[in-house]
């Protein structure tokens, strides 16, 4: 097992813990320890193991070094599988509600015997929650606003975990020796932020072995509906996925259909209507005549497409990416050749809003620029967190200052194609100032400006706030407009245009944060903030080495905001962006 797959068991054992209300000097060694094991580099732990001085890392007893041995050796720990059984699942399914942490739910098993979040909700109901020391009538409300929450997002699912799930099953089914063509369609083609379903479209003849296939793959908990040309299933994580298979002539009008969206499919129809054809997913037809748009299709299964494209160019129009298909002006774009030309995942050449173990990243500095240069990134901004950020091991000044010189020193050393910038994620304090002061941020090669608390600040004070921040003359960029997290958070109250207006006047980039729990700032606002010539980021937000790879959720979203690669930073050489961060830097 790898060292953060096993800090994350360590984490978990922790929160188990407490829960199960263990003493708390044994819970903090815990999370004590997994901190200790993000620090350190791979190589390092597997040597330490080998070498049996794991003890030799500060705070590390023998309890630890047994379980991290086991992990790393056998990837199971025997300990964590009984914990894990002796606590109601109940329990542990109440951490997902926001504002609830393991003592606050241990509290409410053993003074109300809840375990269950159903119980709790219940329990609010009857005002009992309220009455409870520590609790009170605001946080009973809150956690109400959080079941709903939780239910009312429980029915879809991130972009980037739905992709995971369809990526195998795309492959599965081209694989497959009677599948001709297969793609995922839908929202999750469409690179839309939340997915509800997956859908899958399959060009073949003989349908039955590929409908066998889909509703036994591993992973289907049930299976929802079954015909001759399609299926639904359910998987583990709640997820449905439909499938259907047609005759390989009917496939891009099918593809088309299903990839949607409804308003674009309801436009390109009314387009097609106008030049005297019916466009279905059964095809392209006359809509004069007898007969139902099937019986027309079968009857001239004829023009046999090639793919979309050539539907497209049927009704007069230029190939629109299916992360355009919105029903937002695309068509209109489409037939007065100005659809733009959209960025791509390959145009991306680095990012500057990470993290390192120096704050909450998993990863240590070399790790991360080692992964860019993986990527094939040519340069890598650092940036962890400031000092207001506690929480995060925001970095005091000293650290900053120490981390410069790393960054400098691993520059100059060579070791790696990859330039690294050194950056921070400057709090923006709660009346507009930035966590540290002028002289150091000068020092820095850019800025990026958060806010991380104070989040129920009103709309106006919270735009006052952020727009202070973007008139810093240090200021590079803003990070993460809103502090939305997707299907859990709503973003704190800001006047959006507002910033827009700001961030342009003062030539300060806003991010759009990768993230896939994030997508902030959100793509409904980049294309006409864009035209206005607002520049962007598209920025990982990483905290680990895997999370680099989530700048193409945020190549997805740019594409959504019709953003084309003169509006992305990071799509700029080196030299470029060296001479613009220069350039922007305050004399
Ligand atoms: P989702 O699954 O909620 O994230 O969103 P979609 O867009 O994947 O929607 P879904 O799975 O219900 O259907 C896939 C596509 O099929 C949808 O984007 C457009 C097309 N479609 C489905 N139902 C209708 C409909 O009643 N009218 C039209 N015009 N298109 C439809
Ligand atoms: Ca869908
Ligand atoms: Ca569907
Ligand atoms: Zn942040």
């Amino acid at each position: 097992m790898k060292k953060n797959e096993i800090a994350d068991v360590l984490t978990e054992i922790g929160t188990l813990l407490e829960l199960k209300g263990e003493n708390p000097f044994k819970v903090r060694a815990y999370q004590a320890g997994a901190r200790a094991l993000e620090a350190i580099e791979e190589t390092e732990l597997a040597r330490l193991i080998a070498a049996g001085e794991l003890g030799t890392i500060k705070g590390f007893g023998e309890a630890l070094v047994q379980k991290v041995t086991e992990l790393h050796t056998t990837g199971r720990l025997e300990f964590f599988e009984q914990l894990k059984a002796s606590i109601e699942p109940g329990l542990e399914e109440m951490l997902q509600i926001p504002g609830l942490g393991p003592k606050k739910i241990r509290a409410l098993h053993d003074k109300l015997g809840i375990a269950s979040i159903a119980a709790l909700a219940e329990a609010c109901a009857a005002g009992k929650v309220a009455e409870l020391e520590g609790f009170g009538e605001k946080t009973q409300e809150k956690i109400v606003a959080g079941i709903r929450n939780r239910e009312a997002y429980g029915r879809r699912h991130h972009w980037w975990e739905a992709a995971e799930i369809a990526e195998p099953i795309v492959a599965g089914l081209r694989a497959l020796p009677q599948v001709e063509r297969a793609e995922a369609a839908g929202s999750l083609r469409r690179g839309l932020e939340t997915v509800g379903d997956l859908d899958f479209i399959v060009a073949a003849e003989d349908f039955a072995p590929v409908v066998n296939w889909f509703v036994t793959q591993p992973g289907v908990k049930e299976v929802t509906a079954q015909g001759d040309t399609k299926a639904s299933v359910r998987f583990e994580s709640g997820l449905q996925a439909d499938l259907r298979i047609v005759p390989a002539a009917q496939f891009a009008f099918a593809l088309h259909h299903f990839t949607g969206s409804k308003d674009h499919n309801v436009q390109l129809r009314q387009r097609a209507l106008g030049r005297g054809l019916s466009l279905s997913e059964w095809g392209l037809v006359p809509a004069e005549g007898e007969g139902t748009a099937k019986e027309k299709a079968e009857k001239h299964p004829g023009r046999k497409l090639g793919g979309e494209p050539e539907l497209f160019a049927a009704l007069g129009l230029h190939f629109i990416p299916p992360e355009l298909r919105e029903g937002l002006g695309e068509i209109e774009a489409a037939e007065a050749g100005e659809l733009p030309r959209l960025v791509e995942l390959a145009d991306v050449r680095g990012a500057f809003h990470n993290h390192t173990t120096a704050s909450d990243g998993s990863n240590t500095l070399v790790e991360m620029t080692a992964a860019a240069e993986a990527l094939g990134w040519d340069y890598l901004g650092i940036a962890d967190h400031s000092k207001a950020s506690f929480q995060a091991k925001g970095l005091s000044e000293e650290r900053l200052e120490q981390q410069i010189g790393e960054i400098h020193a691993l520059n100059a050393s060579k070791r790696f194609t990859t330039h690294v910038f050194t950056g921070t994620e400057c709090d923006i304090l709660t009346d507009g100032r930035l966590d540290y002061d002028d002289a150091l941020l000068a020092k820095l090669d850019y800025v990026v400006v958060s806010v991380h608390n104070a989040f129920t600040q009103d709309e106006a004070t919270m735009t006052k706030r952020i727009i202070r921040a973007i008139e810093h003359p240090c200021a590079t960029m803003l990070g993460h407009l809103t502090g939305r997290l997707l299907l859990r958070r709503e973003g704190y109250q800001v006047d959006v245009t507002k910033v827009i207006d700001a961030a342009i006047a003062h030539g300060v980039v806003i991010e759009l944060n990768a993230s896939p729990w994030r997508l902030d700032m959100d793509w409904r606002h980049w294309r006409k903030a864009a035209e206005r010539g607002l520049l962007t980021a598209i920025n990982p937000d990483a905290h680990d080495t895997a999370g680099l790879a989530h700048v193409r959720a945020g190549v997805n979203a740019a594409r959504k905001g019709w953003l084309t690669r003169e509006a992305v930073l990071n799509t700029r050489s080196l030299a470029e962006v060296t001479a613009y961060l220069r350039a922007r830097r305050p004399r």
